[in-house]
């Protein structure tokens, strides 16, 4: 590893709590076992960039943000292995971009490593990995800060914030992710908030990690089940509704962790403002609208196993989709790294996808 890695990561850990999810250290990418928290806080070494598509299928790693950077950190390992070429680069990346293929963030953060490898070879092939691979982790904490103060723009203070899944410093880059960046803004500018986390069936990522991470931040936290949200809506209990974003179509609809449409429809019904943190790189100007998005469809058992226990009869049968599509028309803003978009989005959505691709 150069030393230009290690340089990286002392200085990014000298900033104050910042909570990586993924980093690189001694020729290993090492990442923060998601299934274990919050009880256990257990690193796993991974030497293999099989063994990161292995962590990312097995939701060890997961988020958006997160999942792209163990991506690209894996890509890195790929391109340390003795006489590795661009071709084996790109094969590693195909490997990788088929474990999560919802989170668009994904792809393109594969896409743009290994796109135009081939003049490289040996250590310049190494060399123009590590360069793209550590822009694009500083990019992201970039995005982060900057979406976070945008996005503080819509909470007030006092405001009580309903969210979904985890969308955190653990799911992106380490500062907050995306909704939580926004809420960690708010908290830095001086306003006081709460936060309502749905428990999110059948992963628990809300009670597990969210509600981890904002005990982290001293964010006060109360946990719901999935099935309490519209009845919290229904009695005033939240002032807005906050979600991260897998992908966001042209047209703006919204692909987000299962039972995000749920929560906006009782958000519509009840005149609560919904919301959802993103950033350009997360647009998909390539898919016309939700239709077109493909749902991570994961393996049944997940649904029908708590705890590894059954919880239904031997012959009931299950789906798990992962993730839902929210149409446009039920999102009152898209925060993003140059400014909270208000409807219609289709036009700064282009604007804001096309601009980031010619940056
Ligand atoms: C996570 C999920 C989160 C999004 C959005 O899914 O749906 O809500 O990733 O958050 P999973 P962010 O746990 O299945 O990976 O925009 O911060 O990624």
């Amino acid at each position: 590893m150069s030393q230009r890695v290690a340089n990286f990561f002392s200085d990014l850990r000298r900033r104050q709590q910042l909570l990586l999810p993924v980093w690189f250290e001694d020729g290993q990418v090492i990442i923060l076992d998601q299934t274990r928290l919050p009880f256990q806080e257990h690193h796993l070494a991974l030497r293999h960039v099989n063994e990161v598509a292995v962590a990312i299928k097995a939701m060890q790693i997961r988020g958006s943000g997160a999942i792209a950077l163990a991506g690209a950190w894996g890509l890195y390992l790929a391109a340390l292995t003795n006489q590795s070429t661009p071709e084996q680069i790109k094969e590693a990346g195909d490997l990788l971009k088929k474990t999560r293929p919802t989170a668009v963030n994904l792809q393109k953060t594969i896409d743009e490593i290994t796109r135009e490898l081939e003049p490289f070879q040996g250590e310049a092939l190494t060399r123009t990995v590590e360069d793209r691979v550590l822009a694009i982790v500083q990019r992201q904490l970039d995005f982060e800060i900057r979406l976070g103060h945008f996005g503080a723009q819509v909470i007030g203070d006092g405001d009580t914030i309903l969210t979904h899944c985890h969308s955190g410093a653990l799911a992106g880059a380490g500062y907050g992710g995306r909704a939580l960046s926004v809420l960690r803004a708010a908290v830095e500018q001086g306003k006081r908030v709460k936060v309502i986390a749905s428990e999110t069936r059948p992963y628990l990522q809300g009670a597990r990690i969210t509600a981890w991470e904002l005990g982290q931040l001293g964010i006060p936290v109360t946990l719901i089940t999935d099935n309490m949200s519209g009845f919290v809506l229904q009695r005033g209990m939240a002032d807005l509704i906050l979600v991260g974003s897998d992908r966001v179509a042209a047209n703006g609809d919204l692909a987000n962790k299962v039972g995000t449409y749920l929560l906006a429809l009782a958000a519509r019904d009840n005149v609560v403002p919904f919301y959802t943190a993103t950033s350009s790189h997360t647009i998909d100007l390539s898919t016309p609208s939700g239709k077109e998005i493909a749902v991570e469809m994961r393996d049944p058992r997940e649904v029908l196993l708590f705890n590894g226990a059954p919880i239904a009869p031997e012959s009931t049968g299950a789906i798990y989709p992962s993730f839902d599509i929210t149409p446009a028309e039920l999102i009152s803003g898209i925060i993003t790294e140059r400014g909270v978009l208000r409807p219609p989005y289709r036009e700064k959505l282009a604007w804001l996808g096309l601009e980031r691709e010619t940056r």
